[in-house]
């Protein structure tokens, strides 16, 4: 699966992120690693040369209490990392969710 997604990192490696502010990437999750890009075109060089994002033994599941934006999902991911994630819309944000989980 792979589509556009508002991101911020809140924590990166167990220490609250510096860098804090939402920016639209392109996702794109395949065999239990979600990798960002910055548009569909370029899936070869990823945005801010980030590593891909292992998903074995992440948390993924939609956040209730983040109140300043709708359809927003928590990863937290096996080294402690915790990414917010904005979608498009409630079926978007389902479908990412069950995506990431059963990756
Ligand atoms: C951040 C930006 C984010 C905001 C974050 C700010 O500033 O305004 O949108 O998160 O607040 O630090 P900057 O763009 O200068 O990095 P929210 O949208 O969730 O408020 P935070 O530090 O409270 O996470």
């Amino acid at each position: 699966r792979e589509g556009f997604l508002f991101r911020k990192i809140d924590i990166e490696g167990q220490k609250k992120s510096s860098n804090r502010s939402w920016v639209n990437l392109y996702c794109v999750l395949n065999k239990g690693e979600l990798g960002f890009y910055k548009d569909a075109k370029n899936t070869s060089t990823p945005y801010n040369n980030e590593p891909v994002i292992n998903l074995s033994r992440c948390a993924c599941d939609i956040n209730n209490g983040y109140k300043k934006k709708k359809n927003v999902f928590t990863l937290k991911t096996n080294d402690g990392s915790e990414f917010l994630f904005h979608a498009k819309d409630e079926d978007d944000l389902k479908s990412w969710i069950t995506s990431i989980n059963t990756s």
